[in-house]
């Protein structure tokens, strides 16, 4: 299949597009690479020492003979995404190409502007891009389970039947997301469920929870290939930033209670979620959702089992509560569902104390490349 990839560059998206070629795809990255300029925006970095996307590419050439195509661009400029899916024809394009930072798109109005603008206008640029140019090209977002926020209510795929007044329909699940950031991926849902209905293009859009890990088998065939590492207050994700502070003794960062309960998944499942999507694509017409997690934990459940695997190694590991800078429920009901990928044949790699210890030793290993200013969250929501 030709499958492109925008943000092939990024934490999920590299792996993806090395999994992806492997399995003999013809797989074409879309980036812009300003990721790279965030970490110098924010002076913060990638834990793992990551080399150029040119690099990367090479060495996946000469590894493997396998070629992936590169469009180094932003999505917001049209002309160029226009030319890039008129040249490559994908027919699944994987659009991972967003600014996906909560706490970034918090610093202030012209981060949260900026967000929504990248996030938003780029998205509409590939809805269009796909209307006019390969219409039958599946689109496979990702959205997040942040879309839904923390209901008192059990959490739906995408759509919930609802009984009112004595009738009954199903309809989009409500959204109540929690940052400038999230908001913006509602934005693009609706965006999307427009777009299929009114144009008969075909979407999945995967609400993804916090991916964990960095290591794929593809990218540990050369230490070029290897992963982006997030362990920053702004980039940095819950169970990765435990587990690198764990390797320098610092004290885990529970924000508030820690009763925070998320959906998570391995990095590991998230590319095979990619496939799967990408093998059993939506019907024209279909705006179609998926919960892409494994495991639901509190964030407190997740510092509680890094503690455990860090002290048997010898590590002296404690949590701290920070006063959380977020405003978000710290005690709550948390029940999503998540069988549509599954039934699709997902055999999720679940959160053992193994999986934590080898995410621990690559944080160890290159534990000198660690700011430890950027440790400690710096953006508050007030
Ligand atoms: P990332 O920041 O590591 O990668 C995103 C990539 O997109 C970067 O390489 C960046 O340069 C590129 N990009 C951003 N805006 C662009 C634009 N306008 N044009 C071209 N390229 C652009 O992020 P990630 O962690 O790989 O996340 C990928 C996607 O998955 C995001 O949409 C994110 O919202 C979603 N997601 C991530 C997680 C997670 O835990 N990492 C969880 C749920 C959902
Ligand atoms: N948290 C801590 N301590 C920390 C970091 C986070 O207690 O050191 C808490 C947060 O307050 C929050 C929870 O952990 O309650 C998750 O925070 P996070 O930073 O791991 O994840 P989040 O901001 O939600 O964003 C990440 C990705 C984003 C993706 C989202 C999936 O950056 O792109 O959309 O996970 S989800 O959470 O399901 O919306």
């Amino acid at each position: 299949m030709r499958i492109a990839i925008a943000g092939g560059d990024g934490f999920c998206g590299w792996p993806t597009a090395l999994y992806l070629s492997k399995k003999g795809h013809e797989v074409t990255i879309i980036d812009n690479l300003i990721r790279r300029k965030w970490d110098e925006e924010l002076r913060s970095n990638s834990l793992t020492p990551i080399a150029s996307l040119k690099d990367r590419i090479a060495a996946w050439r000469e590894r493997t003979g396998r070629e992936i195509g590169l469009y180094e661009g932003d999505l917001n400029h049209y002309d160029f995404l226009r030319t890039a899916l008129e040249q490559t024809r994908p027919e699944a394009f994987v659009h991972f190409a967003e600014q996906r930072s909560a706490p970034y798109s918090m610093i202030d109005r012209e981060h949260a502007v900026f967000t929504q603008v990248n996030n938003v206008v780029g998205t509409l640029n590939v809805i269009y891009g796909i209307k006019e140019i390969v219409p039958d090209c599946h689109l496979i977002k990702l959205g997040t389970m942040g879309e839904y926020g923390t209901p008192n209510i059990d959490i739906e795929e995408g759509y919930i039947r609802i009984v009112h007044n004595g009738r009954e329909d199903v309809l989009p699940y409500p959204k109540q997301p929690g940052s400038m950031y999230h908001l913006s991926k509602v934005h693009d849902s609706h965006n999307l469920m427009f777009a299929c209905k009114v144009w008969g293009l075909r979407a999945t859009d995967l609400n993804q929870g916090v991916v964990y890990g960095l290591h794929t088998d593809e990218t540990l065939t050369d230490p070029v290939l290897v992963n982006r590492l997030d362990y920053d207050g702004v980039f940095g994700t819950a169970l990765n930033r435990f587990l690198v502070q764990a390797a320098i003794g610092h004290d885990l960062t529970v924000y508030g209670e820690g009763g925070q309960t998320r959906g998570f998944l391995n990095i590991r499942d998230t590319i095979r979620c990619i496939e799967i999507a990408a093998e059993h694509p939506a019907d024209f017409g279909e705006f179609r959702v998926f919960n892409q997690f494994t495991e639901e934990f509190s964030v407190m459940e997740l510092a509680e089992k890094v503690r455990a695997v860090a002290r048997r190694e010898g590590l002296q590991v404690d949590i701290a509560r920070l006063d959380n800078p977020r405003v978000e429920k710290e005690q709550h009901y948390y029940n999503a569902k998540n069988t549509k990928l599954k039934a699709l044949g997902l055999e999720p790699h679940l959160l053992t104390d193994e999986v934590l210890l080898d995410i621990l030793l690559t944080a160890g290993r290159h534990k000198d490349r660690i700011i430890l200013q950027n440790v400690l969250p710096q953006v508050t929501w007030k």
